[in-house]
């Protein structure tokens, strides 16, 4: 077995170069970039190997063209694909990054048959949907990255309005990516103190729907692309729960099978990331509107996944 748990980021764009950054910078194992663009990856792999003896890190980085360089990683992320411009919606991207996700799942699996598989590219709850049937993997190995992203967006706006550390606060998000995506607020805290303590309806609903937003926020200010520090954030965190077998509860996409109701589809909830990947799906009481509000989120994932008639 190799000495460092091996990490492979597909896509070497916005997103992909951070995820390598922020992993190789918590030496959470070796990096292997792969993009179709000839020499990008490569660039920005040693690029980043350059900045190891100043931010001390001994992990390797590897940039590729070629999957054979992906062989036998213990993770696979993939950020391959479009990211939204001005204008336009997650799921104007479904048919392109569907083409896109599938062809990169066939390359990881075959090369990579015990790896965990965490998708990142939009439309995320889709994607997922997809990569799992494509490689043939458990479902516990494959999972999306969304609701720590968007619970990170809610805990910063939070953070502001009440002007205390963004580490007193905690978030708890369900649902779809998006603007279905179904914020509890009466499970998100200020050390301990629930945010209906805190702040008025009014208060929590503006923030909510900053939230639901925020993305489309970022892409109008970047106007060339969309969110990637936080999104890159996001997603290490779930890969250094799942190769330091943290048992972490992080909201992800995760496959339902009757919990909350839901049967045989990847929507956001709270899981338990491990190093077997989803080790369980952590199902709490929803109120009845919170509860109809998941099921229009499902609903909506739902009504995607079936667009590509997997
Ligand atoms: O919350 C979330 N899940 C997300 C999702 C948060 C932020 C970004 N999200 C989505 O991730 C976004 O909507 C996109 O679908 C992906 C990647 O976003 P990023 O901002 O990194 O896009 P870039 O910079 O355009 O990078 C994509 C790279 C680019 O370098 C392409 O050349 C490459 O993907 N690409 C491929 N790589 C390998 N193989 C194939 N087939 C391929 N096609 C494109």
């Amino acid at each position: 077995m190799a000495a460092r748990p091996k990490i492979t980021v597909v896509g070497a764009g916005n997103v992909g170069a951070s995820v390598a950054q922020y992993a190789v910078e918590r030496e959470l194992g070796d990096v292997v970039l792969v993009d179709v663009i000839e020499g990008m990856p490569q660039g920005k792999a040693l690029d980043l190997a350059q900045a190891g003896p100043v931010h001390r890190y001994d992990s390797t980085l590897t940039g590729s063209n070629s999957y054979d360089d992906t062989a036998g990683s213990d993770i696979v992320v993939v950020t391959a694909g479009l990211a939204r411009k001005p204008g336009m919606t997650r799921d104007d991207l479904l048919f392109k990054n569907a083409e896109i996700v599938g062809g990169v799942v066939d390359q990881v699996a075959a090369r990579s048959k015990n790896a965990i598989l965490v998708l990142v590219t939009n439309p995320l709850d889709a994607m997922v949907q997809l990569a799992w049937k494509r490689s043939g993997f458990p479902p516990e190995r494959v999972v999306g990255m969304a609701g720590i992203l968007d619970s990170a967006r809610f805990r910063t706006f939070i953070a502001r309005e009440l002007d205390v550390s963004v580490e007193n606060v905690t978030a708890f998000v369900l649902g779809g990516h998006g603007d279905t995506m179904v914020p509890l607020p009466r499970y998100s805290t200020v050390a301990g103190i629930p945010i209906t303590e805190l702040l008025s309806r009014e208060a929590i609903d503006a923030l909510v729907k900053r939230t639901a937003n925020g993305g489309a926020e970022i892409v109008g200010l970047l106007k060339t692309g969309s969110a990637y520090y936080a999104p890159a954030a996001a997603t290490v965190e779930m890969v250094e729960a799942i190769l330091r077998d943290k048992k972490k509860i992080l909201p992800c996409a995760a496959y339902l099978d009757g919990q909350y109701g839901v049967t045989g589809l990847y929507v956001g909830v709270p899981v338990k990331l491990g190093r077997r990947g989803v080790e369980q799906v952590i199902e709490i009481t929803l109120t009845a509107e919170e509860q109809a509000a998941f099921q229009k989120s499902a609903a909506a994932v739902r009504e995607l996944v079936e667009k590509l008639k997997l």
